[in-house]
Parts: C-alpha cells; sequence; structure tokens
C-alpha cells in the first residue's frame, strides 16, 4: 500500500536521526490522542479497529467534520490510513498502483495521487493503544488502510460517505502548514494541552514528525544529520508527535501536548521528483517550548 513506501523511507530516516529510538508513540504518551470530551464537543466520533488481520468500521458514514478514532487490538503497531477515490476509480485501480508504488519512487507515488485523495488517519500506535485525528470528510468512496513496516499484514475496509453530519470544526488552537518544502509553524509554542490543526497547504504529501532536541540546535545541525548515519548527540527522545501522511488539501486535527523544551519538526515523505526526504529538501522548523 502508498504509505508503506512512505513508512519504510521514514523509518529509515527516523533510525538515522534516532538512532535506536523507535517511531512508535507509548500508548500513554500517544501524541494523536484527542480529548473529545474537552475540546471537540461538536463532532461526530466514528471507530475503526485492527483484531488480528482484519479492520472493521462504519460502513456508511454522513460527511463533515468527524473525530475518527483507531483502536489497534493487534499483537503489532499499526496505523490507519483514510484514502478517498477519485470519481470513477476502483479499488482494484487504487490496489494496483499502490503495489506499483511498493518500488519507491516518488514518480510512482505521483501516479498514485492522482487516482486519490489520502485522507490521513492515525499514525502507527503499538498494540492495546488507541488514538484519534479529526479530518472533515468529502462524500465518496473510501477505502481504510491499516498496515505497519514491521512485516504486518495489511487490512483493508471499503466504506461510503454521503450526505452531511452538521458537525462544525472548532476552532483549533494553532494552525500548523505544510507545502514544498516547509512547515508553517511558530518558533515559540505555550506548554500544555492544544488542539492543532494540521493543513497540508502544498502538492504532495506531507506528514509532521516532532522529536527533543537539546536546546541550542540549530537547523545545520539537523541537516548535518541527515546526510550522515548515526545518532546525533542532540536528538534526546523517540518523537512526542507523529502525524498520519495526507494529501494538499487536506487537515488533520490532533491534541497535542509538549512539555517545555527544544523540539525538532521534520517531514520524511519522500520527494516525488527526486525520491529525497523532504526534510533533506528544506522541510525542518525548530520549535522551543519556555519552561513556566
Ligand atoms: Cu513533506
Amino acid at each position: 500500500m502508498v504509505l508503506k513506501t512512505r513508512l519504510l523511507v521514514s523509518v529509515f530516516f527516523a533510525l538515522v536521526i534516532l538512532g535506536g529510538c523507535r517511531l512508535i508513540v507509548k500508548p500513554e504518551t500517544t501524541p494523536a490522542s484527542v480529548d473529545t470530551a474537552t475540546t471537540m464537543p461538536q463532532t461526530v466520533e466514528v471507530t475503526f479497529t485492527r483484531i488480528a488481520d482484519t479492520l472493521s468500521g462504519p460502513e456508511m458514514l454522513e460527511g463533515g467534520y468527524t473525530t475518527v478514532t483507531f483502536t489497534n487490538s493487534a499483537d503489532q503497531p499499526y496505523e490507519l490510513t483514510l484514502v478517498r477515490l477519485r470519481e470513477g476509480v476502483t479499488p482494484e485501480e487504487f490496489e494496483l498502483l499502490a503495489t506499483a508504488a511498493e518500488d519507491g519512487t516518488g514518480e510512482s507515488l505521483g501516479a498514485l495521487l492522482e487516482v486519490a485523495e489520502i485522507y490521513g488517519g492515525v499514525a502507527a500506535i503499538p498494540p492495546g493503544a488507541s488514538a484519534s485525528a479529526a479530518v472533515t470528510l468529502a462524500e465518496g468512496r473510501y477505502l481504510a488502510f491499516s498496515s505497519n513496516y514491521e512485516g504486518g499484514v495489511e487490512a483493508r475496509f471499503d466504506f461510503d460517505v454521503s450526505g452531511s453530519n452538521g458537525a462544525q470544526a472548532p476552532v483549533a488552537d494553532r494552525e500548523i502548514t505544510m507545502f514544498e518544502f516547509g512547515f508553517g509553524i511558530d518558533a515559540e509554542i505555550p506548554a500544555g494541552k492544544e488542539l492543532w490543526r494540521i493543513s497540508n497547504i502544498g502538492e504532495q504529501l506531507h506528514h509532521v514528525m516532532i522529536f527533543p532536541v537539546e536546546p541550542g540546535t540549530t537547523i545545520e545541525d539537523v541537516n548535518a544529520a541527515l546526510s550522515q548515519p548515526g545518532e546525533p548527540a542532540f536528538v534526546t527522545g523517540p518523537p512526542v508527535v507523529t502525524s498520519a501522511t495526507f494529501t494538499g488539501g487536506i487537515s488533520n486535527d490532533l491534541t497535542v501536548e509538549l512539555a517545555p523544551g527544544s523540539y525538532g519538526v521534520i517531514c520524511f515523505v519522500p520527494d516525488i521528483e527526486t525520491g529525497l526526504p523532504h526534510a533533506a529538501l528544506g522541510m525542518v522548523s525548530l520549535v522551543t517550548v519556555p519552561g513556566s
């Protein structure tokens, strides 16, 4: 499936950067979790559940702002990715192109984006964990995929979206944008829980991954680390925010809670033209969260 390519690349570079640290977040610090009780009172909630090799969810949904929860009851880490097929495209056509895209070239990824919009969802979470993201679903035919990059079995669940649920997207505490090649993100962010609206305003797929770094780390330090193997000394832990990957025009809302510290913000999706991770093309930012 499409994102396997991305994830393999992601993991490669994540491992380069993070050394032994895994890409997977721990359940108790799951950054994608959404506190629906306090931050999203108006949203419609749906749940997709992975059990063993099967993914299940609602077969019919109304369009509009929707909080999508993914529960991983399998015995490996898995992600949830929602894909909306463009008009006239069949699931079989998409699957064929997705298989082709596993060759890892940017060109095949580009071909895949011609036939479908990737809506994001929930980045990989450990077995037993549950996490959420909110998206605005347009009408259409959707495929939900649950896969991983550790040899797990890909599961697919098809559903349709029609009509409107009437839900209003809440005002986000913070807007993050992603484009070729960079992030629109504040250099300083207060500590504590916030609702982030992460929007892809570019043409290619993007995601955001945020990991703690030593205070004083510069963009040059991060760039230098991207170009050489080994664990850079300035990375102090596993990612604290990992969004799903999604197409231009799509937003994913995540409830994020950052502790005081310094953070690196990176996109590892491969470029459609060069195959290089977007980070190598400048999609890197630094954020400081001041202490109280
Ligand atoms: Cu990117």
